[in-house]
């Protein structure tokens, strides 16, 4: 399926005399504080996330899983949904599989697949936390970390493999997720957990293609509820200088315990030049995985307040690689996903407007309040219209969700697709 260019430029016409108005207001005000408000809409139009293959049908948890109808059963079914969101937005242009879950059976048709709907490949994912079916070794105590070198090696190999299927598709990361840790306390030697994580992601790195880079995602818990051997930035971090200078740290909003202070986090890292990654979501407890701004969307505001920053003043760090790592249970995935990338929008063009001349010397002279004044005035800036000219510009809609419910997207879906989900059969 695609959104033909002409419907979403008819669509955008019922809104035209509100988004002149809206727009005009914004860009009036904001001109009056000295700010080019076509340079916030460029660099708005500019800004691509990576859209995860996972986030597609109905996320479930422990206890349950409800199917949506329509959902994608096939990796070009995949595609597909995102070229759906890439039409609507124009700023879903990747994907970033996991493999096994993902492996594509004729990389060739794939990549015309993901072409037709300019889509390119992001990082690859691999996956060692789940053993698949006739696996010759098992995952239950640990990958990377294993006690076993012979599991250690079949997790490396298998890292090695997903970098091949990504050369292959065009992609140039790997991004490691380790569930690797402890339940129990005693399970594990910490000392040689961490050695043996280290050995076998320096084996991993080996193989990265020159041009290719790897980002270490970390978390505090779960699956594991003792310890997780790659727990926090500092280990990552660690890791990523033992490997080298294509190794880099990921940061997943939802990795982090309660209140931890994750702008500073990305302060820190952009200022070695070792944040390579980001995945976006939101959390109230734990790596909830919500629909990004959610909850804490000041958060997010200060985050987007530093990563603008590193970016503007930070060349040792390079590009980031961005991507929603966001899934749900009760809510159409895509409608999600729309929400999840009008957010982080939100987020970037608030933290763009924030005066840092003006910022830094309030910082020197200590005026806290002065401060504190700079970023609430940004982030109380309703900066929509900004978001649907920097859409206007690019040929999306101007109102993607009001547009995928208009088009009837889902009921399309369904019609195509059946109402069952093909992974639980319900
Ligand atoms: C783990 O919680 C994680 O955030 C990693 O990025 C995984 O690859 C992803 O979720 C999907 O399970
Ligand atoms: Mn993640
Ligand atoms: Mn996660």
């Amino acid at each position: 399926m695609k959104i033909d260019k002409n419907k979403i430029a008819d669509h955008n016409g019922q809104f035209r005399e509100s988004f002149d108005r809206d727009f005009g207001f914004v860009a009036e005000n904001l001109s009056r504080k000295g700010i080019d408000v076509e340079k916030v809409v460029m660099k708005v139009s500019e800004f691509q996330v990576a859209v995860p293959s996972w986030a597609l049908g109905a996320g479930g948890t422990r206890f349950g899983r409800f199917s949506y109808g329509g959902e994608p059963a096939s990796l070009e079914q995949k595609l597909n949904d995102i070229g759906v969101l890439n039409d609507l937005t124009r700023t879903a242009g990747a994907v970033s599989l996991h493999i096994p879950w993902d492996t594509p059976k004729d990389v060739k048709a794939i990549k015309e697949v993901a072409a037709s709907h300019g889509i390119s490949f992001d990082a690859m994912n691999s996956n060692t936390f789940q053993d698949q079916p006739e696996a010759e070794k098992s995952y239950k105590f640990g990958s990377l970390n294993n006690t076993d070198p012979a599991i250690r090696d079949f997790a490396v190999q298998h890292n090695i493999d997903v970098i091949n299927i990504g050369k292959e598709l065009g992609s140039k990361s790997l991004t490691v997720w380790l569930a690797d840790g402890a339940s129990f306390p005693g399970q594990l030697n910490f000392q040689n957990a961490l050695q043996n994580t280290q050995k076998s992601l320096q084996g991993i790195y080996k193989h990265l293609p020159d041009d290719w880079r790897i980002f270490i995602e970390y978390k505090p818990y779960e699956p594991n509820f003792y310890s997780t051997t790659i727990q926090d930035w500092g280990t990552s971090f660690m890791l990523a200088n033992a490997c080298g200078e294509k190794a880099y740290t990921l940061v997943d909003l939802g990795h982090h315990l309660p209140n931890t202070n994750i702008e500073q986090i990305v302060a820190t890292l952009m200022l070695k030049g070792k944040l390579g990654g980001f995945h976006f979501n939101d959390s109230k407890y734990g790596d909830d995985d919500l629909t990004v701004g959610s909850i804490k969307p000041y958060a997010l505001f200060l985050i987007f307040n530093e990563l603008v920053y590193g970016m503007e003043n930070n060349p040792q760090n390079p590009n980031l690689a961005w991507m929603i790592d966001a899934s749900h249970n009760i809510k159409d995935p895509l409608e999600d996903l729309l929400q999840s990338l009008e957010a982080i929008l939100i987020a970037y063009a608030q933290a763009l407007l924030i005066d840092q001349k003006e910022l830094r010397e309030a910082q020197e002279q200590n005026d806290v309040v002065k401060c504190q004044e700079i970023l609430q005035e940004a982030y109380r800036t309703d900066v929509r219209p900004i978001l649907m000219a920097a859409r206007k510009k690019a040929g999306a809609a101007l109102h993607p969700i009001t547009a995928y419910r208009d088009f009837q997207v889902r009921k399309s879906l369904i019609k195509e697709r059946g109402t069952k989900n093909m992974a639980t059969g319900l």
